[in-house]
């Protein structure tokens, strides 16, 4: 007879945090999200330590390279997906990687020699009023001039009239040399009351430019998690099947950190996938794998070299491994089991290694949940997909936007290597559904709210960082019945869309 589990498998849902004695001291502003991405020795830091303790899931719904650069400005760290070709997946790392915070590569340019007509068209097919002219029309060709709205007046100059007749030529621009730090390039728009300082290097060649409103918009994302070359952290899922190519590409293009992306971890392919890894890299190469569920499967990733361990099977909301094949856990006992068995390990060995609750976030609390669990941080899906960040397309459906919201594991994302233990290679049955999400906006106003939330709740348990939230906090179990106090009840809403 199989060995029957006492416990009841437990979601978020079924828990509630109770509040501590907050002092003064225990407001938002006072909270630090930081937390380490991968494991450490006792003593030392972690290689990467995230500003935020969020990541988005290694899906092709969700984490693309814009995704990448969006949740690195917050502070977290977006898994780029891998079921795409090695070639698509390392341009994906690479564009991410070259991204210039507060540089942008010009996307409207002209030859000298064309005219105010393809200004105008130019104008209305790009939505930005200045353009970069270079002698060949290539956005890192020579510069020789810009072109901006106080150059031209429609009314007055005939539609053939050439560029270089009305463009402001290079000899009286302001501009940088390539290597100049943003907030140099900030000092001269400054101090030449511009609005946009083209970059560019020797030969004249341009290399960008920076606009006076992006370093205001940079400057509003203090926690922004940079490389010590300052591009962002970036991060991307491999598979156990094609690693020895997948892996030389992705850290040829700049990827600072790799998660093993598999539906269940606790195989000997995720042992051989780390061992190579090792054997290649050492421990110069971060790699985190999973997903498991139990004590025996974090020992077994941990003991095998994870930087960190992926909690979480069939909580995903798109998921249905648990309805198709009756396997999985309950998202709290597992992240409860898995932490726990991250302490004994730390304990016994001095290595702290991270783990990642995997999947089944719905709403803000349970992020708080998650972490005061055990959690180190947290991957999310769904929750990212919603965002205008993420690669999927909004759509209107029955008079409201959405996005569109798919499993690796559903026939559209044809995902096999995330699910397949043997030697197969296609996919036999789905354990994912095509969906929708509700539109919600931009990621850096979602995730500040969400986060507010978080690091109120804290205050509530009066706790000021992750680590104290796991070692004071204290968790309860609802009953079905105090479920209902929990949310509006008894009373008749006059709007229905309070919350
Ligand atoms: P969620 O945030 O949407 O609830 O869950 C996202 C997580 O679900 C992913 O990080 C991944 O672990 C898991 N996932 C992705 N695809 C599937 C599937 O098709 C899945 N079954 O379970």
């Amino acid at each position: 007879m199989a060995i029957v589990l006492q416990e009841p498998s437990r979601t978020f849902s079924e828990y509630l945090l109770i509040p501590g004695y907050s002092s003064a001291e225990c407001s938002p502003e006072n909270v630090s999200l930081r937390t380490p991405l991968t494991k450490f020795r006792k003593g030392e830091e972690p290689a990467i330590t995230m500003n935020i303790p969020l990541t988005s899931a290694v899906m092709q719904a969700v984490s693309d390279d814009n995704m990448a650069v969006a949740l690195a400005k917050e502070g977290g760290v977006a898994f780029i997906f891998g079921s795409q070709s090695i070639e698509n997946q390392a341009k994906m790392v690479r564009r991410a990687k070259s991204y210039k915070a507060g540089f942008v590569q010009s996307d409207s340019n002209l030859r000298p020699d064309q005219t105010l007509q393809d200004v105008i068209r130019l104008k209305e097919e790009k939505g930005h009023s200045t353009i970069a002219v270079t002698e060949d029309g290539k956005p890192d060709g020579v510069l020789k001039g810009l072109v901006t709205s106080k150059d031209y007046r429609v009314s007055r100059i005939p539609m053939d009239t050439p560029v270089s007749e009305f463009m402001t030529p290079v000899d009286k621009l302001v501009y940088g040399l390539d290597g100049i730090t943003l907030s140099e390039a900030n000092d001269l728009i400054w101090e030449h009351k511009v609005n946009q300082l083209p970059v560019v290097d020797e030969e004249m060649h341009l290399k960008g430019l920076v606009f006076r409103k992006d370093y205001d918009a940079h400057k509003e994302n203090p926690l922004e998690l940079l490389d010590e070359n300052k591009r962002y952290i970036v991060g991307a899922g491999v598979n156990t099947r094609d690693y020895a190519q997948r892996i030389p590409a992705l850290l040829e293009a700049g990827v600072d950190v790799l998660t093993i992306d598999s539906s269940e971890g606790y195989s000997e392919w995720q042992a051989r996938t780390l061992k190579w890894v090792r054997d290649n890299y050492g421990d110069s190469v971060k790699i985190g794998a999973g997903n498991v569920v139990d004590r025996e499967g974090f020992r077994f990733l941990a003991e095998n070299g994870a930087d960190f361990v992926k909690v979480g099977i069939g909580g995903g909301s798109i998921c249905i491994t648990r309805e198709q094949k009756g396997i999985g856990r309950g998202q709290a006992s597992a992240v409860l089991d898995v932490a726990a068995a991250r302490d004994e390990y730390f304990k016994e060995t001095g290595i702290y290694v991270p783990i990642c609750s995997d999947g089944g976030i719905v709403h803000d609390y349970h992020m708080t949940l998650a972490l005061a669990m055990g959690a180190d941080f947290i991957m999310l899906g769904r929750y990212f997909a919603r965002f205008d960040e993420s690669p999927s397309a909004k759509v209107f459906v029955n008079g409201t936007y959405m996005k569109e919201y798919w499993g690796e594991g559903s026939a559209r994302a044809r995902n096999w290597q995330r699910y397949d233990l043997g030697g197969s290679s296609n996919l036999k049955f789905e354990e994912g559904v095509d969906s929708y999400v509700p539109y919600a906006g931009s990621l850096h106003e979602n995730v500040n709210l969400s986060l507010l939330k978080v690091k109120s709740t804290m205050c509530n348990c009066g706790v000021l960082s992750i680590k104290e939230l796991q070692e004071k906090g204290r968790i309860t179990l609802v009953s079905a019945t105090s479920i209902v106090e929990g949310g509006a009840h008894d009373v008749l809403l006059k709007d229905a869309t309070v919350r």
